[in-house]
């Protein structure tokens, strides 16, 4: 399979809209975290990025959470927001823009779609009939629901019939059949495009998406039609629209044409079906392009289950964060967890990945590094010269050369966890370089010139691939670029920042300072 994420300017991520009925938890700070290190990875790589987040705060289930503690949908609502905003300052998150299903340029973009579709047709009045859950918002087929409970979260179905509007998912279908079928990257990772082809292949019917059994949400607009009641709008049709909306769809000189299609749109595997068939039905339905890749993540697990809101066995980011620091739930989350697998999360690995990776092979090599250029050099670059070194000795130069484009093929192809592991074999190589250089010998030997032509390539290594962790582990890059003495702009960096040959002669470091002190 070839690169994904092929070279153009701009680059539109997005992540699921998160539920608002509770607070934020692991799950919902992997799916963001991996959007983040992307994003960042992007506008290092001089991209023009756009990273959309947000909330999904219409529906039943709203309603119904916001009952239970005698709130008001919008004082339930936006409560919890601040919740999820305060989560992902705290977990660097940098996104362009943080889209609540309840702004009004979000509404008038649902309402505008609903009345654009209705009048060409692909929208339509019926009456509906099925087994519906009231908990999911999802109406089942007798197939999909055997016994009368919901296939999901296993609750009881109740019979439900109302008029309501019909989506022509069953026209589009067949659209996006083809279209899977024709871009092999499309739906990621492979596992998940073999398991939409099925669903497909099953059988659709058309999709209702409006209610009149519920109040919070976006109201039916006016199609010059009479209706018995008020309608509202299927929650997950005014939620799959915060992509269009989200990018300022249908308004002048907007990011949308900047930004549009999506280049990679983040989801757990549950919600699959929406963005992989129904979400690129109404994109087909509307004469919109499709986005280049919906990646399917797998989920985590906490003790073999599922971590969800609804089983309460949700663990929060906060606690793991104060007691390993947010750099180090970063690098946990995208190092250990493959992506499109699933993963588990247990104290013993992140403890484990703490201290073995983060304080002694990444924390350990700048300290030892600097320490030494303190007490050899008194923090200051000296004179060296290229000669000084044997070709054998040249290694480091050789790798973090060859790192950057390694970096950035496993970045493309969205193996954040692979580009780890080649990163931290650099800085493993580093300090199995300084065993073997031994700049203590050197220094003994009074090889000043050779020993800090040494001390030179332990540092541009150690610059390289702090650079290159600079998505995943931003605040402590930021210290150990501090350490360096670098200050750089890596939002809008220079393009000869990857260039091996930063440090030069005159140059002064910080003083160490332990980054990950050992737990
Ligand atoms: O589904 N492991 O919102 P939601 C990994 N509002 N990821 C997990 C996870 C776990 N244990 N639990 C949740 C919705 N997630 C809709 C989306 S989009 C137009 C509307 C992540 O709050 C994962 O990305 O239930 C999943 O898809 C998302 O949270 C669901 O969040």
């Amino acid at each position: 399979m070839g690169l994904y994420i092929s070279v153009s300017d701009a680059v539109y991520i997005t992540t699921p809209i998160y539920y608002v009925n509770d607070v934020p938890h692991i799950g919902h700070s992997y799916t963001t975290i991996i959007a983040d290190v992307l994003a960042r990875y992007y506008r290092l790589m001089g991209r023009k990025v756009f990273f959309l987040t947000g909330t999904d705060e219409h529906g039943q289930k709203i309603e119904k959470a916001a009952e239970a503690k005698g709130l008001s949908p919008q004082e339930l609502v936006d409560g919890v927001v601040l919740r999820y905003q305060s989560m992902w300052l705290d977990l660097n998150i940098s996104y362009d823009r943080f889209i609540r299903t309840t702004d009004s340029d979000h509404v008038s973009v649902v309402q505008a779609v609903f009345k654009q579709l209705y009048d060409k047709g692909h929208i339509y009045l019926g009456e509906y009939e099925g087994l519906y859950c009231h908990h999911c918002e999802a109406y089942y087929t007798d197939t999909q629901a055997s016994e009368k409970c919901c296939p999901d979260c296993e609750r009881e179905l109740t019979v439900l019939k109302e008029e309501a509007f019909f989506f022509r998912l069953s026209t589009f279908s067949s659209d996006v059949k083809s279209y899977i079928l024709s871009h092999d990257d499309f739906v990621l990772p492979i596992s998940r495009r073999n398991e939409i082809l099925s669903y497909i292949d099953s059988g659709l019917t058309d999709l209702c998406i409006s209610r009149t059994t519920i109040r919070w949400g976006i109201e039916v607009p006016d199609l010059g039609i009479q209706l018995s009641k008020k309608h509202y709008i299927y929650v997950w049709f005014d939620a799959l629209l915060n992509y269009l909306s989200g990018i300022q769809f249908q308004q002048e000189s907007s990011s949308f044409e900047r930004f549009w299609p999506p280049t990679i749109q983040l989801i757990g595997k549950d919600i699959l079906k929406f963005h992989a068939l129904i979400w690129p039905a109404m994109l087909f339905a509307m004469g919109l392009s499709l986005p280049k890749h919906v990646f399917g993540h797998g989920f985590i697990y906490q003790g073999g289950e599922k971590m969800s809101k609804s089983k309460g066995n949700v663990l929060s980011p906060s606690v793991i964060v104060e007691k390993y620091s947010v750099d180090a739930f970063r690098y946990f989350l995208t190092r250990e967890m493959v992506l499109g697998h699933d993963g588990t999360y247990t104290d013993e690995n992140m403890l484990q990945r703490y201290n073995s990776d983060l304080a002694n092979d990444y924390g350990n090599l700048l300290n030892r590094t600097l320490t030494m250029m303190g007490k050899y050099f008194d923090f200051q670059i000296g004179f060296f010269t290229q000669s000084d070194l044997e070709d054998s000795e040249r290694v480091l130069e050789r790798e973090a050369k060859i790192l950057v484009g390694n970096v950035e093929i496993c970045m493309s192809e969205f193996k954040l966890s692979v580009a780890l592991e080649t990163i931290f074999c650099v800085i493993r190589q580093a300090n199995k370089y300084i065993e073997q250089c031994a700049p203590w010998a050197l220094h003994k030997n009074n090889q000043l010139s050779k020993l800090m032509a040494v001390m030179v390539q332990i540092l541009e290594t150690l610059r390289i691939v702090s650079l290159c962790l600079s998505p995943y582990m931003p605040s402590a890059v930021e210290q150990v670029f501090a350490q360096l003495n670098i200050h750089e702009d890596l939002v809008n960096p220079r393009p000869d920042l990857f260039e091996w040959g930063y440090f030069k002669p005159g140059m002064a470091l910080g003083r160490p300072e332990p980054i990950f002190p050992r737990k």
